[in-house]
């Protein structure tokens, strides 16, 4: 009988084949790009309504220290994440921040981001937004308390998920009031802001707003990054100086929509200020899988737009691992792995945008047949009509570039066994 793969054998295995793989940057070379590592997705034990946890919890400190080895310079986190709900709100509570900072203190990573928990607790039932004013005055008092602590911990992003503004059942809510409502405590959260910043001396923080279609709501008010947009724009915020947005990529696939094209939208409003990046599959629910595990060749196309834009925001790993990995795995593969695809598909980008045949293909594109006496349609067309031939041309030439084709992968000497698909 052959000797069964004992644990340590497991990890030694994934070791080696991790390494075999290959293409992965040093610590230093991760460090230099704006991504950031959440407390929550390092932590996520795999639970779900239908799954039972598959890892053991993780404090902060663990995960600040593995994030450090791997190189991510940055660390996100809830309140709750870091702060138990009997602490919340208590001298306790600055307890436990000083300890965070000693340990991002001694690893050398930043917080770069604060978000505050309103969708988790039996007190969001109703949503932060809710009837009742108790309710709303506990909401504004947490959503107080994420600015003290993104101070506390040197943030610079503030981001809000309101998934629970929305509702189950139909003639319960009146929208309206409920976004009204939801704006005084932004309104709030601002203005603790701004009075917080000038007493220690640091900047106002980047209030950034995040949408999801679906969950945890039948129906949610604020759905997409669009919403979020027209939200912003609504008169009832009296900041919005102070608030962008903060949008995922995979919330923006998953009603169907188009991520670059949301990011586009939010980038000519000069909102575009901090970016969740996952991967996953339209119209099904939130998987949130590592960023270009399903949608490479989209991801590269949406960080070409980002380069082209000088988005210089934090690039924000809100991926989940997923429950078939280890606690091991997370940071010997997850982590190390999310971020090298991250850092490889942005420098494809960038030499996507620099590659000869698609600039010369869109100058051309650009600058059209210059028939300039052609007035009516068919004219028009017949002019350009050869032209357009390179719109596919450079979608092949950026599947090429993806693909290394472009760098001569080619398969000209087929191995022998896949000979006789060979016809020549
Ligand atoms: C999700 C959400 C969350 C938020 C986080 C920050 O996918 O469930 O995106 O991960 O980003 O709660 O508010
Ligand atoms: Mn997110
Ligand atoms: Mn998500």
């Amino acid at each position: 009988m052959e000797k069964e793969l004992s644990a340590g054998d497991q990890r030694a295995l994934v070791d080696r084949l991790m390494a075999s793989c290959g293409g992965s940057y040093t610590p230093e070379v991760r460090r230099r790009y704006f991504i950031s590592g959440p407390q929550w997705a390092a932590a996520y034990q795999g639970q779900a309504l239908f799954h039972a946890p598959v890892r053991r919890a993780i404090e902060p400190d663990e995960v600040i220290r593995n994030l450090s080895e791997i190189g991510i310079a940055w660390w996100a986190t809830h309140d709750i994440d870091i702060i138990s709900a009997a602490d919340l709100l208590t001298d306790r509570q600055n307890l436990i921040l000083d300890g965070i900072s000693e340990s991002l203190k001694r690893y050398g990573v930043r917080c770069s981001m604060v978000t505050g928990e309103t969708f988790f607790s039996p007190v969001w039932a109703a949503g932060p937004a809710a009837e009742q004013p108790e309710v709303r005055a506990y909401a504004r008092r947490r959503l107080e308390n994420v600015v003290e602590i993104g101070h506390r911990l040197g943030a610079s992003f503030i981001v809000y998920w309101p998934g629970t503004l929305g509702y189950q059942l139909q003639g319960v809510i009146d929208e309206t009031l409920m976004l009204q409502r939801y704006a005084e405590l932004l309104n709030a959260a601002c203005e603790k802001d701004i009075q917080v910043a000038q007493t220690a001396g640091r900047s106002t923080m980047r209030h950034c707003l995040e949408a999801k279609p679906f969950e945890p709501q039948a129906e949610i008010l604020l759905p997409t990054t669009d919403a979020m947009l027209n939200f912003i724009a609504s008169g009832l915020l009296e900041h919005p100086e102070m608030v962008g947005v903060n949008p995922e990529y995979l919330h923006e696939l998953m009603w169907g929509g188009a991520p670059r094209a949301a990011l586009a939208r939010a980038l000519l409003r000069g909102k575009l200020w901090h970016f969740d990046i996952n991967d996953g599959y339209r119209l099904k629910h939130d998987v949130d899988i590592g960023v270009g595990l399903v949608n490479p060749l989209d991801w590269l196309n949406v960080l070409m737009l980002l380069r082209a834009h000088g988005y210089n925001g934090p690039f924000n790993l809100d991926y989940k691992p997923p429950r078939t990995t280890s606690e091991y795995g997370v940071f010997r593969v997850s982590f190390p792995s999310a971020v090298d695809r991250f850092i490889t598909l942005w420098e494809i980008a960038g030499e996507a945008l620099a590659d000869p045949v698609i600039c010369e293909a869109t100058r051309a594109l650009e600058a059209g047949a210059g028939a300039s006496g052609a007035s009516d349609g068919d004219t028009v067309f017949e002019a350009n009509k050869e032209l357009w031939t390179l719109h596919e041309l450079i979608g092949h030439r950026l599947v090429q570039i993806l693909l290394g084709q472009h760098r001569g992968r080619t398969f000209v000497d087929l191995a022998p066994e896949h000979q006789e698909m060979r016809r020549d």
